[in-house]
């Protein structure tokens, strides 16, 4: 065996550190609750993200105090008092999710701006305190979502353009107008109590989805700290970063923001290696989080279900995106494809709940998501009468059209299967053809 260097050891280690993140929750062993928890998720396969925040006021989206670089003081001015949403109804929200075949809802609980949507009790910057509505609308929806068996997540902002101990400064919300001073260990403290609010004032929490560590990659986030306590007050709470990077130990699942696992084409996602977690990608209904008057970009029904389906068959599940408006009510274009989607899963969510990507890679004609002996082939893109898929490691034994009884024509070949479509029975979103596997 050959002798290291143990200086280079440690430096290479360090590296390697730097790179994944290091440290966060080192040693981390997730309880048998969270581990149960993940594979519910994975089992679930489709959420609402809901960006709710007082920048809904202008309807500009959720970066508005930052690209229109409105001062801390102009912000607390004019957003807050104007954000009263007499039209909020929780419970219309959770019908809407579970009516789209939605089985969990994350929401932020305070965006980069700083606000805080639930009664906090460690800042006054909060719904209860500065709107004139002056109800904690996180409590009414962890209400509404347990009536109703949704689980519910809480988006967390790291970063924060209001706080002034988030300091040094990342490299956003430079136009806030703080004084270039601040505690940033300070700033933890303050959210990590925020969050220790969330953890034990709303019940049984799903997780925490953080986001904005991107903000600052090189500062001491504190992560391991801030991860402990997750776990220690909720167990079974899991954990997801949106750092765009391999998952930091201490994390239960793995997310990518508006791609497909393994893919980059935002940007954001050049430095994203794939870990050994549950998987979530997330996504727009239109091209805005926060609500957004002025995009009335929306992608169709069709375009969803076939992301749901894509991200399934990359083992993923899709979290969906509304940004609602400041009186509390969601916009039709969103609500109406919803229900559209919720009406293709009743129909064939058998296919996507409580199945993992399948056993053939994903392809541009479609992907495969699989239960057991059954592989489910989603055909999304395909013209032609024969469609080669290559052979699973186990026989097929049957394939039928999925939700009929009638049989799908196969050749098995050496290295393929051969499937001939017949065109009668193509559906434009997507054809499914359920292989029965055997041995
Ligand atoms: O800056 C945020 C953005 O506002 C939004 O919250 C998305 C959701 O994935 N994440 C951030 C960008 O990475």
């Amino acid at each position: 065996m050959t002798r290291r260097n143990p200086v280079l050891v440690l430096a290479v280690l360090l590296a390697l550190g730097v790179a994944a993140g290091a440290p966060a929750q080192e040693g981390y062993t997730p309880s048998p609750d969270n581990l149960k928890a993940r594979a519910w998720f994975q089992d679930a396969r489709f959420g609402l993200f809901i960006h709710w925040g007082v920048y809904a006021v202008p309807g500009e989206g959720e970066w508005v105090m930052h690209q229109k670089r409105i001062t801390v003081p102009e912000y607390e001015r004019d957003m807050p008092p104007a954000f009263n949403p007499v039209k909020y109804d929780p419970a219309a929200w959770v019908a809407m999710a579970k009516a789209a075949g939605m089985k969990y809802i994350t929401i932020t609980s305070k965006h980069h701006d700083g606000f805080a949507m639930f009664d906090s009790k460690v800042s006054d910057y909060d719904i209860v305190e500065r709107t004139p509505y002056g109800k904690d609308v996180l409590k009414m929806l962890a209400d509404a979502c347990r009536k109703e068996g949704i689980k519910l997540f809480f988006y967390h902002s790291h970063l924060d353009w209001h706080h002034p101990d988030y300091f040094p400064r990342g490299r956003t919300g430079l136009f806030a107008g703080r004084e270039e001073k601040g505690d940033f260990n300070r700033y933890l403290d303050t959210m990590d109590t925020q969050l220790k609010e969330l953890l034990t004032g709303y019940g049984d929490i799903g997780g925490i989805w953080f986001d904005g560590w991107w903000d600052k990659p090189e500062a001491d986030w504190r992560l391991g700290r801030t991860y402990r306590q997750i776990h220690e007050l909720q167990p079974a709470a899991l954990v997801g970063n949106n750092h765009h990077r391999k998952p930091f130990p201490g994390e239960d699942f793995q997310m990518f923001e508006k791609d497909l696992p393994g893919h980059d084409t935002t940007g954001f996602n050049d430095k994203v290696e794939l870990g050994a977690l549950p998987f979530e990608m997330c996504d727009t209904i239109n091209n805005s989080w926060g609500y957004n008057k002025n995009d009335g970009s929306f992608k169709s029904t069709k375009q969803i279900v076939q992301l749901l389906v894509k991200a399934a068959g990359y083992d993923a599940n899709l979290l969906l995106n509304v940004g609602p408006r400041p009186d509390g009510t969601i916009q039709p274009e969103f609500v109406k494809r919803l229900a559209e989607v919720g009406e293709w899963l009743k129909a064939k969510g058998e296919t996507v709940y409580g199945t993992r990507g399948g056993p053939l890679p994903p392809r541009p004609w479609g992907v495969t998501t699989q239960k057991g002996d059954r592989v489910f082939v989603h055909v999304l893109d395909w013209k032609d009468a024969v469609l080669a898929l290559p052979r699973p490691a186990k026989p097929v034994k049957a394939a039928t059209y999925f939700g009929t009884a009638k049989p799908v024509r196969f050749t098995v070949e050496k290295d393929a299967v051969l499937l001939r479509l017949d065109p009668a029975a193509l559906d434009p979103v997507d054809t499914i053809v359920v292989l029965e596997l055997g041995r």
